[in-house]
């Protein structure tokens, strides 16, 4: 009754932004993203009458209120599909830091939902398992799958789930992140989301433009043309960032330090080194770029003055069990 995985985080080119079902977490909108190689969570579960009632610890801590309220739900909701009545106890360790606004909840829903489904003995296929995680957090849904993953938008729950475009091996593109200096977190993410849908004025426009940069990024993809995934993938973070910041009140999650890295890849592109950014809901932007490009990059990146820490990924595997447990 205990088993243990580990997913990688993922990288959204075509971004997820409001839910047409909050319960649910239906999507208004399909996505695109890359799962990526070095930003992990490792997570185990086990299942016993031994527990007299659920325990969270996250990152050696054992975690209170609303963080481990999301995962024993989570936990719920398995217990129901399989029957089950045993407590459970729950550890998650991430390689990085978590709340940065690196994807901590893709890699964490991911790996919580593949290692309680395996403790609970449920035997289910990666489109299964991505349904279940996508109720945990939506982006943890594309993060089952390795390599280019999209998550389909549909008003009922067994019809929006991840699929792979391509796996990891397909086509090797760089997805560096940069760690910025920068404030704590203003908004959450599903509150920020929630308000975006409520009170946005360009909220529709997105929508249809969204459609448009799906097609061009799968495409792209299946092509391996990286001029088109990456400007349509800066193209559509920039839609993502002008609906939060026209969302009431607004989100502004950048600091100085992200618009600097905005202007550097701006200035590098027009010097002939072919980078795009990619921005998700915290500061730290995410530098694409083609391998023979990246040393480069990451040599100027950590040149300018608010940058702390610099990732470099690769396009990575799909969440599975392991061996080795943390308790
Ligand atoms: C994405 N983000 O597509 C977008 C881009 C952030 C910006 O998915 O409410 O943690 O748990 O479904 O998945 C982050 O939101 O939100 C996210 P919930 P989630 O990657």
């Amino acid at each position: 009754m205990k088993s243990t995985a580990i997913a990688n985080s993922n990288t959204a080119l075509v971004k997820y932004w409001g839910k047409y079902d909050e319960k649910l977490i239906l999507p208004m909108n399909g996505s695109i993203s890359m799962t990526v190689d070095k930003l992990n969570t490792t997570t185990t579960v086990e299942f016993s009458s031994d527990y007299k009632n659920d325990l969270v610890e996250l990152n050696g801590k054992k975690a209170e209120g609303k963080e481990s309220e999301r995962v024993i739900e989570h936990i719920d909701m398995i217990r129901k599909i399989s029957k089950l009545d045993e407590k459970a106890k729950v550890a998650s360790k991430n390689n990085f830091l978590t709340a940065a606004g690196l994807a901590s909840s893709a890699s964490g829903f991911a790996a919580l939902t593949i290692a309680a489904c395996s403790a609970a003995g449920l035997e289910l296929d990666k489109k299964e398992l991505s349904i279940i995680a996508r109720q945990g957090s939506g982006s943890s849904c594309r993060s089952i799958f390795g390599g280019y993953v999209e998550w389909l938008a549909a008003k009922t729950s067994e019809k929006s789930y991840a699929k792979q475009i391509a796996d990891e091996n397909y086509f090797d593109i760089r997805d560096i992140a940069v760690v910025v200096e920068a404030a704590k977190r203003k908004h959450g993410t599903r509150e920020s989301m929630q308000a975006s849908v409520r009170t946005c004025p360009l909220y529709d426009a997105r929508l249809s433009a969204v459609e448009k940069n799906l097609k061009i990024v799968r495409k792209a993809v299946l092509d391996k043309d990286f001029t088109s995934l990456g400007k349509t993938a800066e193209f559509d973070s920039l839609l993502m960032h002008a609906i939060a910041l026209t969302t009431t009140p607004t989100i502004l999650n950048w600091s100085a330090g992200t618009i600097s890295v905005m202007h550097a890849v701006q200035d590098w592109r027009a010097e002939g080194i072919e980078c795009y950014y990619t921005i998700d809901t915290g500061a730290h932007v995410h530098i694409l770029s083609l391998p023979e490009n990246c040393r480069e990059i990451i040599k100027r990146v950590k040149l300018i003055g608010s940058v702390i820490d610099v990732i470099e990924n690769k396009p990575g595997k799909g969440a599975e069990t392991i061996n080795k447990h943390l308790f």
